[in-house]
This record gives C-alpha cells, sequence and structure tokens, in this order.
C-alpha cells in the first residue's frame, strides 16, 4: 500500500482535526486507498511546533514552512494557518509540484483565490478546500436524494450558519476580526459552509442582495498566538483594537438553475452554538438538516400517501453515503472529528486516483467570488451579479 507524507502548516485547533483524521482515517475506511504519514509540522516557534509534533504523532516538527515545502520527500501540503497565509504556501507548494489541502476560505478575496487557482491548474498538484460539513452524511444523502430526483426540482433553498462564540463585546480579538488576516468576518469564516452546501445541493449562485452588520466595533486584544474564539469570555481590561470585518451577513440568493434562496450567518447568536442548517423545497418534497443533529435527515416526500405526509427523520447508517467506513449501527453518532476523517479520505482517493476531489480550489474560487459578491451587495445595497 502507498504512502504519502503529509506536512502539516499550522499546529492550532484545525491542525488537532487534520492530525486525527490522518491518523484514523485507515482505521475507519480499510483497506486505505494509501496511508497518510503524519511526516512534520510546522508551527509558528520550536515550541508550538514541537508541542504539535508529539500531540498530533508527526516524525518531526520545523519552523520554516519554505523549506518544508521545497522537501522531496513530502506528498502534501496541509494548510491550516490563517487566511493571509493561505495564498503564499498554496503557490509555493503548487510550484513544487505538491498535492494540497487548504482550509476555509480558500483565500481572503476573489481576485487571491484565483492566484491560487492559477498556480494549481497545470501543476500536476490535487487540491482541495476544507469544506467538510458537506461530508456529513445526512447531507451527502440530501445530495443523492436531490439527484435521484426524490424532491424534483429544487425551488427554494434557506441556510444558516449561527455561533454564539464571539457575541460577548469582551471576547477577545481574535485574527478572524481583523480585515487584513481575514478577509472578512462571518462571511468568509461561516456564510462560505453554508455557500458550499447551496452549490453542493442547488447549483451555482448567480446574482446575491445582502446586508452586513458590525455590533462590537473593538475587542480586548488577546495575547499569544493560539486563536482564543471567545473561550473564557476574554479579558475586559486588556487594551481594546478595532474590529473591521461584518458579525452578520444576511442575503438573498438567485440560482443559476432558476431557484431562489437565503442566507444567514452570525457569530453573535446567543444560544445557537454550530447551528448550520438547510431547508430545501423541491416540486416533489422537502428536505432540512442542522448540523447540532447531524445523524438525522429530515424528508418529506409529496407522494407519500396523504395520510402519512409529513417530515421523517432518517438517521443515518451504514446504507447511507460513507456507512460502510462508518458506524454500523443508525444514530451510534457522526462527530465533527468524522467529517474530518472522511474529508481525509475523499483526499487521499483523490490523490491516488489522479482525479480531482470537490471541493477543489476552483469551488473554492467561485465561494470567494459569491463572497466578495455579498459584501459589494452589502456595500451598495442592491443586487451584484456573481462576476
Ligand atoms: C469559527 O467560527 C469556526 O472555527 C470556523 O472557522 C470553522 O470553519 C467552523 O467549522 C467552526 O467554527
Amino acid at each position: 500500500m502507498r504512502t504519502l507524507n503529509v506536512a502539516m502548516i499550522g499546529g492550532g485547533f484545525m491542525g488537532k482535526a487534520h492530525a486525527l483524521a490522518y491518523a484514523a482515517m485507515p482505521m475507519y475506511f480499510w483497506p486505505a486507498p494509501a496511508l497518510p504519514r503524519r511526516k512534520v509540522v510546522v508551527d509558528l516557534t520550536e515550541e508550538a511546533a514541537q508541542d504539535a509534533q508529539r500531540r498530533f504523532g508527526f516524525d518531526e516538527s520545523a519552523t520554516n514552512w519554505r523549506a518544508v515545502v521545497e522537501r522531496d520527500d513530502v506528498d502534501i501540503i496541509d494548510i491550516c494557518t490563517p487566511n493571509d497565509s493561505h495564498a503564499e504556501i498554496a503557490i509555493a507548494a503548487a510550484r513544487a509540484g505538491k498535492h494540497i489541502i487548504c482550509e476555509k476560505p480558500l483565500a481572503r478575496t476573489a481576485a487571491e483565490a484565483k492566484t491560487m487557482l492559477d498556480a494549481v491548474v497545470g501543476s500536476g498538484s490535487i487540491h482541495m478546500v476544507a469544506f467538510n460539513y458537506r461530508r456529513t452524511p445526512a447531507v451527502a444523502l440530501a445530495r443523492k436524494f436531490i439527484e435521484d430526483g426524490r424532491i424534483g426540482e429544487v425551488l427554494n433553498f434557506r441556510g444558516t450558519y449561527l455561533q454564539d462564540w464571539s457575541a460577548n463585546p469582551d471576547s477577545p480579538l481574535s485574527w478572524r476580526f481583523q480585515k487584513s488576516v481575514a478577509g472578512s468576518g462571518a462571511i468568509g469564516d461561516i456564510a462560505t459552509h453554508a455557500l458550499d452546501f447551496a452549490r453542493y445541493l442547488v447549483g451555482d449562485v448567480a446574482s446575491v442582495n445582502a446586508l452586513v452588520k458590525t455590533y462590537i466595533p473593538t475587542r480586548p486584544k488577546q495575547s499569544g498566538t493560539v486563536d482564543k474564539l471567545g473561550v473564557g469570555g476574554g479579558n475586559r481590561d486588556a487594551e481594546r483594537g478595532p474590529v473591521d470585518v461584518d458579525d452578520e451577513v444576511m442575503t438573498m440568493l438567485k440560482f443559476a438553475n432558476g431557484a431562489v434562496g437565503s442566507l444567514e450567518a452570525t457569530r453573535n447568536a446567543y444560544g445557537r452554538n454550530n447551528f448550520l442548517t438547510f431547508e430545501i423545497h423541491g416540486s416533489k418534497g422537502s428536505l432540512a438538516f442542522n448540523y447540532e443533529r447531524r445523524d438525522e435527515l429530515q424528508a418529506m416526500f409529496a407522494d407519500d400517501p396523504e395520510d402519512a405526509r409529513g417530515f421523517r427523520t432518517i438517521y443515518t447508517g451504514a446504507p447511507h453515503p460513507y456507512g460502510d467506513g462508518l458506524w454500523p449501527i443508525p444514530a451510534l453518532g457522526i462527530g465533527y472529528g468524522d467529517t474530518k476523517i472522511i474529508e481525509c479520505y475523499d483526499l487521499i482517493k483523490a490523490i491516488v486516483s489522479a482525479e480531482q476531489p470537490s471541493p477543489n480550489f476552483e469551488d473554492g474560487y467561485r465561494i470567494s467570488l459569491i463572497a466578495d459578491a455579498i459584501a459589494k451587495s452589502a456595500e451598495a445595497g442592491a443586487w451584484v451579479d456573481v462576476a
């Protein structure tokens, strides 16, 4: 069985999720398409890198990602850094002929995402953007139902991504609130996950009419390089710095295929934790999903007998997408880590078969185009076509 050596750049929250996936993927999907080897992890300081090496089971640690990208014994570059370094690392990796997985959003702007797409096209690299939630079996099942025509023609998509980790005005000024690093706020960080659902389940978005809002204009500066994500409620005595991104976005959507939709995203919705949802209405039925109940797909088929009509709850398990690798009994439970394990499986499969996976950099770029159109529309107060 082939071994693929992974160099992971960034050993934080996402690094933890990806390292878990490399370790566990062959335990779930066997025979594995190839064995990912946790070769080298890169972080900003030697201490952080060595810590990540021990914790995440890598052979080596390093602090210079440029040198690591050039190594002959590295097959995959895994980008788990904040958004402002995605392009530089991915472009160098493509030039060095490496396969690439990049955390979402692909880049801060569509123009930046385009430079990444241009770098991978023709390079021989397999490339993937880590929009992991579409790999939840219930979401993949929704796609199957739509493809099989079970709900007829899709008429309407309603997406939300609501969290509350930044609702407290004293929660720290993470890089996620700084435009120069993040590109945007809720739009890039979480609305893009819902946009990935929209494209995966319905199709490309043609135009948007959006509004955005920033509720909390300053936050206490945080110390250290670890993204604190609101943990501990923050330090109200620390010096405050400006927030220059959106806290909340809502938009109407027109899809290229004629469907319509809406999307709301915020990290300031007290009581909502990872409320990533969709509801889709079709000419022959409806589907609904909530990541907080991720083992379940709600489905309503209009051709059910009249006295039995209504949403039914399907618990995903062995007969459903990825069921052969997961747990044998429905409702034993899918977790965040499982979505990353499936993502890793699809990446390794794509490398072995030399076929681009989805979502790849082309998809990441298209999502960035929609994100840019949302920002432009909010500024103009008008419908904007997606370029
Ligand atoms: C913070 O909003 C965050 O960590 C996002 O950046 C991730 O993409 C999401 O999966 C969980 O929440």
